[in-house]
């Protein structure tokens, strides 16, 4: 390891004990940017590295709310307030078990970056809970919201943060936590972005982040004078990332084998076509059921505790959690052909994968610019609110493209290597911190 890294990384590490996340994602940056800070000794002599490794603010509180057999539950909910450089904090709302300081501080982090890399107007933000939504009903999960917003709201603002969706927070949990805002602040504001269309919802939110995958993929195709017609992906996740990477990547002439769950993962040969998307649709959003179901219906194989990765393809689109590939898996996906890995969720690949990927100079696009589409569709969003007047699906479709595009050229631009490979985890990174960091050097030591 560069001794810079490490002895920047030592520093992390004892000021952030056991946030194992938040210290990979943080490594992963900072072994593209100071060799890029070593040539640019403005950004080092602020120490714009170390102020953007540590939160503006973080916001934790208790989240006590009643079941529906009259009990007291008790949740913790967060809010890092990561970075307002460039704009209003701004990132999703996590509700999963798992959920703890360090992974909400990865998240949060990565979004800095991934929000510059947009080119619209947001700072990085991240926040949620360790609620589990699986398995409550409606009515615990509105109380839930209820009581999360009534403590959040007083740190939250349409030009302050604007929270979002994520694992576990889709348009429902939106609709319960902008319902508490309203009542409570009597404003109604673009605070939250994923609404719903008739108050204040973008067309094309839900469908942006796999939208924007996809887009992104077909993108690093066309790099090498190829496309995504005919090719074959595995796709993870069978959530709101995963169900339109296969919607779109359908759209455009590919075909996706597989899908997964906590739970386990369903190979489909024949492909998941719009048919069969539609009633995982009606699955997942609906009935709240599990994958397996798919693989009853349809007469396919289920490989239960599995991911996709031992599939051959030429495609992956990881799009259900942080760390679900592996150095095996990624091993596996490259000795089966796989040239393309774009990431519809945030950090899934392990450092030592990415090293996989990397060697073999496959197209590998990271998280936080491969799923930024997602964040990109809120700022438009949050344009829509502040005008009071809504555009058409073609009109936000459009833009998002636009940004995927240019999202891709900011990676060549800063991470194109001398034999021409793109090493897109140096772009991404290089590409989203500039900004940033100019706009700090701006601004003084704040
Ligand atoms: P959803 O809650 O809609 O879906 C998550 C999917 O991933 C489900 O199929 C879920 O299975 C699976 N999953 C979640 N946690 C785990 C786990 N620990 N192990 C195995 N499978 C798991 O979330 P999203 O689709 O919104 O998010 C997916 C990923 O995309 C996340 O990494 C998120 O941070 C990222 N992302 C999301 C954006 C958005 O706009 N929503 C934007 C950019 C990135 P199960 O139902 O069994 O839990
Ligand atoms: O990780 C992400 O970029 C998101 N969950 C979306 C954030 C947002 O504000 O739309």
């Amino acid at each position: 390891m560069d001794p810079k890294v490490e002895k920047f990384m030592s520093r992390i590490k004892a000021k952030n004990p056991a946030e194992a996340e938040f210290h990979q994602a943080v490594h992963e940056v900072a072994e593209s940017l100071i060799p890029f800070i070593e040539e640019n000794p403005r950004y080092k002599h602020a120490r714009v590295l170390e102020r953007i490794a540590e939160p503006e603010r973080v916001i934790l509180f208790r989240v006590p709310w009643i079941n529906d057999k009259g009990e007291v539950e008790i949740n913790r909910g967060y809010r890092i307030e990561m970075n307002s450089a460039i704009g209003p904090y701004k990132g999703g709302l996590r509700f999963h078990p798992t959920v703890n300081l360090g992974i909400l501080k990865f998240l949060a982090f990565e979004q800095v970056f991934k929000n510059s890399l947009t080119t619209l107007p947001m700072g990085g933000g991240k926040g949620g809970s360790d609620f589990d939504p699986k398995g409550k009903s409606d009515n615990e999960v509105m109380r839930f919201c209820q009581s999360f917003m009534t403590e959040l709201c007083r740190h939250i603002g349409p030009d302050t943060d604007v929270p979002a969706g994520d694992i576990g927070v889709g348009g429902r949990e939106i609709g319960y936590l902008f319902g508490q805002y309203k009542r409570i602040k009597n404003e109604f504001t673009g605070v939250l972005t994923g609404k719903g269309l008739q108050w204040g919802g973008s067309l094309i939110r839900p469908e942006a982040t796999g939208y924007g995958a996809v887009y992104f993929a077909e993108e690093m195709l066309n790099s090498r004078g190829d496309s995504l017609k005919g090719k074959v992906a595995a796709v993870s996740g069978s959530g709101n990332v995963a169900q339109f990477t296969v919607q779109k990547l359908t759209e455009m002439g590919g075909k996706a084998l597989t899908m997964s769950d906590s739970a386990g993962c369903i190979y489909d040969p024949e492909g998941i076509d719009a048919e069969k998307l539609a009633w995982i649709m009606e699955l997942k959003n609906i009935r709240r059921g599990r994958i397996k179901e798919y693989a009853e219906k349809f007469g396919c194989e289920y490989f239960e505790g599995k991911r996709p990765w031992h599939v051959k393809c030429d495609v992956a689109f990881p799009s259900a959690t942080e760390n679900e590939i592996r150095k095996e898996d990624a091993e596996t996906l490259i000795k089966n052909g796989c040239k393309v890995i774009s990431e519809g969720a945030n950090m899934p690949s392990t450092p030592d994968a990415i090293e996989v990927y990397l060697r073999s100079r496959i197209l590998y696009g990271p998280g936080k610019a491969a799923n930024a589409g997602g964040v990109a569709v809120s700022g438009l969003e949050m344009t829509q609110n502040s005008m009071r007047l809504p555009w058409s699906r073609e009109e936000v479709d459009s833009r998002l493209h636009t940004i995927m595009k240019n999202i891709h050229q900011t990676c060549v631009d800063y991470g194109s290597e001398t034999d021409g490979y793109v090493n897109y985890v140096n772009g991404a990174n290089i590409g989203g911190f500039v900004k940033v960091a100019d706009a700090m050097l701006a601004q003084g030591v704040v």
